[in-house]
Order: structure tokens, then sequence, then C-alpha cells
């Protein structure tokens, strides 16, 4: 029913996906406002649980002409650590060669329309598309 809410609200914007799952943020932002934005839309940035997940998200991205895009992969906390904002336990990665290099301070993540979809971390200042997931975490730490 929650979701059912979620997708009608949505409905109108034209970066919606079809399926819903997913929704990718068009209007440029940094790492926290584009998180805020997904929770806003009753979800998070999102989470790649697997290689099929990334597959999919590239080719969304792609469709969308919205690389690099943030997705919610972040070591705010500590650096190293690398977790999912929402929480998810996943650990399922696909960093470019020779990252995640955190080149001065660069503790969020965007994938890229390069190598299918590998990831580099960024500076989470930086202003960028992103893409937002509905579904429910796996697991949780
Ligand atoms: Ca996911
Ligand atoms: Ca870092
Ligand atoms: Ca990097």
């Amino acid at each position: 029913m929650f979701m059912l809410v979620v997708l009608i609200n949505l409905s109108s914007d034209f970066s919606v996906q079809a399926s819903g799952q997913y929704y990718v943020g068009l209007h440029k932002k940094d790492f926290n406002g584009a998180l805020a934005d997904c929770k806003k839309r009753g979800g998070s940035l999102a989470t790649i649980n697997d290689s099929s997940e990334n597959t999919r998200i590239f080719n969304l991205l792609k469709s969308k002409h919205a690389f690099p895009a943030f997705i919610g992969f972040q070591d705010l906390v500590s650096e190293g650590t690398w977790v999912w904002a929402n929480g998810d336990c996943n650990k399922y990665t696909k960093w470019l060669p020779n990252e995640p290099n955190n080149l001065g301070g660069e503790d969020c993540v965007r994938m890229r329309n390069s190598h299918h979809g590998s990831w580099n971390d960024i500076k989470c200042s930086t202003k960028s598309f992103y893409v937002c997931e509905f579904s429910k975490s796996k697991c949780r730490y």
C-alpha cells in the first residue's frame, strides 16, 4: 500500500522509471541533498546488491544520460569503512581499477559510464545526478 502511494505521488514526474523501483534525480545535488530527496520520496539512495542490479541501474542511468550518479555507498563515518545509506549490510562492490582512492578526501560514491557501471569515490559535496531505490534493504547491520 505504501509503495502504491509512492507511485501515485511520483507518477507525474517525467524521470520515474516505469517499474517504480528506482528514481533518477536529474537535478544535480550534493550527497546530502540527494539522500534527503530520496528519503522525501519514501526511499533512500540506491543500494546495489549484486551484479544484476548494477546492470539494471547502469542501463537505467544510460537511458537518462545521468552519469555519473550518486549511489548510497559512503565512508563518511569511518574512513575506509564503506556502508550503505539505508543500513543494508550488502557486501557487493564494483570499484573501478585503483578506486576507491580517497583522493583529497572522497567519502561518497558515483556510478560511472565506464567498465559497465563501475564505481568511483568522490567528494560528497560534488553536485551530481543520483539514483534512489524504493525496495527494502535485504539485511541490516
Ligand atoms: Ca538494491
Ligand atoms: Ca573516503
Ligand atoms: Ca576516487
